[in-house]
């Protein structure tokens, strides 16, 4: 494995040498390099540490030296410097099959392309066809490359790739010899799409192991099959990497392979200034070569003077630090979860009744769920009247007096309309026990539009929560302009709560501002945005997503008992207007 990315680093320098016009014997080192390492089969670990790189062909001192630094620190100073002195979207085109350096400068220079979208749509507009030497035909030639590029990247959503993983573990467990299964890469850090999907296994024998992933019901075409390591496509197409480990190992491996590889980086870094070694056989003292850890992956953590870090934290954005004094947050779990929000039902848009959800959020132990459907505007999902939501209310009242331990709350997801009014009047919203504020119209406003409209939803008493933020669907639509600091703001001065949307298409907010909305002591919460039964399951994708956002429980709105909630919606809107009980209609007051 790591052959193959230094050869691929070796061919990125050539190319960027290139393009610069290098020197071409320089330029061929490189090349032949990268050729010998795709080819070899050895162990390149090995091979370095007896002193031996030099015996490879092609390999000289300065190779040699350059192998080593990348097997100690993940990277390759050379390259790095090399990419900062290229346009940046030079990288980008060098990947579009059919794009060599010399195309590339072309690009860039007579054409003035950025990215590969920019090349997209040069190409569409008949703009490569007037270069010298262009035709159409190879016009046509690139835009089939970069649809195929495009497809070839395309990411899974992360419910896609739980399920996957699931189904893949459980067939792995079983076999004969297996005495651990984990995920790895970026889905056991809960990345919000995932690329392809990692496994590890620890097992004695890895034969039978290989065996039965590559024979498994979902496996379409084995694209590569080794010893101990192979990458699979599914029958839809999704790839599956799995290494098999021996189980004294394990730990070491599963640090390694569920990276970030950013993280990893500056852990080796911090590893090299303590005399030690990390790789995903273990952590070994550099003077004597002892192992010091690697069979339980906290143990790896430990060897370095770290805590255990959550797989969620790694991304090198400061967990490592707080690491190292013991100031990791306790991220909210699983069990911490009492309940959830912003469900639909057939009353809306909804495929199930409502029992049959109400139902659902008992089984599961929760202590309360909202039940959210749409308003009367939004027409495209069935929003309710006036007359139909009151209705609702009445038939869930009687739901409630029947059931103890367990509450339905009365909600409604609620749009907030072009001029941040709501889309029922405060004598509704103050019927109701949860009110959810949604944009679902308007995104091409301006963003102090955008942002008024949600400040003025946030101002009012009875809106509980404002729902998918930005308005975001990963790989389908960007987010509206909006000002989040400015939301996050005011949002913690009127106790309203912000939703991270666990939605697998949305998550709304994102990690990265989810943290940022909790750095600023903002209350969240993760809602499932059901629309039918199965979706109760996103909530594991929410928390995965709050996680990331370094969350604890005492910054979600899930984790506050049924008083507690109560408590907590009821507070704002004693604040803001003046009482905590439910309004009667003719009685507004602002
Ligand atoms: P993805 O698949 O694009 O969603 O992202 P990841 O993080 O799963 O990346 P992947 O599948 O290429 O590699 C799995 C893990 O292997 C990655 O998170 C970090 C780990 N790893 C450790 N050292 C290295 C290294 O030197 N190079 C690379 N590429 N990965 C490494
Ligand atoms: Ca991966
Ligand atoms: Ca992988
Ligand atoms: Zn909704």
């Amino acid at each position: 494995m790591k052959q193959h990315e230094l050869s691929t680093l070796f061919e990125q320098i050539a190319n960027l040498l290139e393009y610069q016009g290098e020197n071409v014997f320089r330029i061929r080192a490189y090349r032949r390099a990268a050729e010998t390492l795709a080819t070899f089969s050895g162990d390149l670990d090995h091979l370095a540490t007896a002193g031996r790189l030099r015996e490879l062909s092609g390999i000289g001192a300065d190779l040699a030296q350059k192998i080593e630094e990348y097997l100690t620190t993940g990277q390759l100073d050379a390259f790095e410097r090399l990419r900062k002195t290229v346009p940046s979207g030079v990288l980008e085109f060098l990947e579009v099959p059919g794009v060599g350096p010399k195309l590339a400068k072309v690009f860039v220079d007579r054409l003035k392309l950025k990215t590969v979208a920019d090349l997209e749509q040069a190409a569409r507009d008949g703009r490569l066809r007037a270069l010298p030497g262009f035709g159409g035909k190879k016009e046509e030639n690139i835009l089939k490359a970069i649809g195929l590029m495009k497809q070839g990247r395309e990411r899974m959503t992360l419910n896609v790739a739980l399920s996957l993983a699931q189904q893949f573990l459980t067939r792995l467990r079983e076999v004969p010899g297996v005495l651990n299964v984990s995920t790895a890469g970026s889905l056991r850090r809960m990345k919000e799409t995932i690329g392809d999907l990692d496994l590890l296994v620890a097992a004695r024998r890895p034969g039978p192991v290989m065996e039965a992933f590559q024979r498994s019901p979902w496996t379409g075409r084995v694209l590569a099959a080794g010893m101990t390591k192979a990458s699979i496509l599914t029958t839809r197409g999704l790839q599956v990497d799995l290494r098999v480990v021996k189980p004294a190992s394990f730990g070491a491996a599963l640090q390694y392979f569920t990276g970030s590889k950013e993280h990893n980086v500056v852990l080796r870094e911090l590893a090299v200034r303590k005399g030690l070694k990390v790789n995903e056989y273990g952590v070994f003292r550099v003077s004597d070569r002892h192992r010091l850890a690697g069979t339980e992956e906290a143990d790896v953590y430990r060897a370095l003077g770290l805590a255990w870090i959550p797989p969620e934290l790694r991304e090198n954005n400061g967990e490592l630090e707080a690491a190292k004094v013991g100031r990791l947050p306790t991220l909210v779990e699983a069990k911490d979860i009492r309940g959830d929000f912003h469900i639909h039902t057939n009353w809306s848009d909804g495929a199930d009744k409502l029992e049959v959800i109400v139902q659902a959020g008992k089984d599961r132990g929760y202590e309360y769920i909202a039940i959210c459907d749409h308003s009367q505007s939004l027409r495209i999902a069935r929003g309710m009247s006036i007359e139909r939501i009151r209705e609702q209310m009445g038939i869930l009242r009687a739901l409630n007096a029947r059931l103890t331990g367990y509450q339905v709350l009365l909600g409604a997801e609620v749009d907030i309309l072009a001029d941040g009014s709501m889309d029922y009047p405060d004598e509704v919203l103050a019927d109701l026990d949860f009110v959810v504020g949604s944009i679902h119209s308007g995104f091409k406003q301006s963003e102090s539009a955008i942002t008024n409209r949600i400040l003025r939803a946030i101002r009012n008493p009875y809106v509980t929560l404002i729902a998918h933020p930005t308005g975001r669907l990963i790989g389908e639509r960007e987010p509206y302009q909006v000002n989040l600091e400015a939301v996050f703001q005011a949002a913690k001065e009127t106790n309203t709560v912000l939703e991270i949307n666990a939605c697998p298409k949305r998550l709304d907010l994102c990690d990265t501002a989810a943290r940022r909305a909790q750095e600023l002591g903002v209350m969240l919460a993760i809602s499932t945005d059901t629309h039918r039964l199965t979706h109760l399951d996103h909530m594991a994708v929410g928390l995965g997503i709050a996680r990331r956002a370094w969350v604890e429980p005492r910054q979600l709105l899930n984790c506050l008992t049924r008083h507690e909630l109560l408590a907590w919606i009821a507070r704002k809107r004693t604040t803001l207007a003046g009482h905590a009980a439910p309004r009667r209609v003719g009685s507004r007051r602002r």
